[in-house]
């Protein structure tokens, strides 16, 4: 027997006797199945899968799962749960709507995998059940503005650098997908054109020559910008440049004697050291270094000086 397949039968009794003639007599006999609980809720998709966007707010309706079970009455009376363990998303248990119960955000995680439970609503221990899947994908929303790594920027320049030198790198992250996770950078003060910013690449370089003596600190208001559409997200951070004073050249280079006498035997070989001179320089650093050469004389071409150690 399957209720499911066909509910009663109807059955026509005849009784006859042996009699000439015969005579007979008949009666209809109605017979009901009654429901057993055979059947376990089917949903109507093996799975399902929907498209958010990561903003979506709480309490927003996202999906309607549905489950049919062909018995009767509480056998056939379908209650839906999660199984999956979220704080995140909740769904009705009679109706199957799945709803958003908390903030997502598709910068810490994208997709979730919900298990659906359907079962009947038949004696416990008796009721059966089935499971589906439904895949929930955040689509990106541009809702991170770029962040500064390091929140605020130290640079040290020293005066005398070459225009053109890189002075500060900005770097930001970003972690929308596209347009809105693309930066491009700008300067809100260059002081009257002292320094560039690539838009691209953050580089920040110098235009006009630096004087510690004129100035020696700069700061420096950078933006950063993504190029999210329709809504672009901005940071500003800032940028301290402070130049570094660089000794000018003060003293020129002295020997310590005006005059110095070699002796060399009229048979000494090529390369015979003869003596080594020696400069003094009160400057420090580039400034302070001693280059060694032979000006003038009457013994040009026949001796040379080591430019380095003069000897
Ligand atoms: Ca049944
Ligand atoms: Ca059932
Ligand atoms: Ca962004
Ligand atoms: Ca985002």
């Amino acid at each position: 027997m399957d209720r499911e397949k066909r509910d009663h039968y109807i059955l026509n009794l005849t009784i006859y006797d042996f009699g000439r003639p015969q005579k007979a007599a008949w009666r209809l006999l109605t017979v009901h199945i009654v429901d057993t609980n055979d059947n376990a809720p089917q949903f109507l998709q093996e799975g399902y899968r929907i498209v958010i966007p990561e903003n979506t707010a709480i309490g927003t309706v996202i999906i309607q799962v549905e489950a049919t079970d062909k018995d009767l009455g509480v056998n056939g009376e379908v209650v839906y749960s999660l199984l999956t363990s979220t704080t995140l998303f909740g769904i009705n248990s009679t109706n199957g709507i799945v709803y958003v119960t908390g903030q997502l955000d598709r910068e810490l995680v994208p997709f979730y995998n919900l298990k659906i439970k359907a079962r009947d609503n038949a004696d416990i221990g008796r009721h059966k059940f089935s499971v589906t899947s439904l895949k929930v994908i955040l689509e990106d929303v541009n809702d991170c503005p770029p962040l500064f790594i390091p929140s605020v920027y130290k640079a040290r320049a020293l005066e005398d650098i070459p225009l053109g030198t890189v002075v500060a790198w900005i770097e930001t992250q970003d972690p929308d997908l596209g347009f809105g996770g693309q930066v491009r950078y700008s300067l809100v003060n260059d002081h009257s054109g002292w320094f560039e910013l690539d838009r691209n690449s953050g580089a920040i370089r110098l235009t006009k020559e630096l004087d510690y003596e004129i100035q020696q600190f700069y700061n420096l208001t950078v933006k950063a910008k993504d190029k999210g559409k329709p809504v672009s997200l901005l940071s500003v951070t800032f940028v301290e440049l402070e130049v570094i004073d660089v000794n000018e050249n003060l003293y020129a280079p002295y020997f310590s004697h005006f005059a110095l006498t070699g002796i060399v035997e009229e048979n000494a070989p090529t390369g015979t050291t003869l003596l080594q001179v020696s400069a003094q320089d009160e400057d420090v650093g580039r400034d302070g270094e001693i280059h060694y050469s032979i000006r003038d004389g009457s013994g040009l071409g026949r001796f040379a000086i080591d430019e380095e150690t003069g000897v």
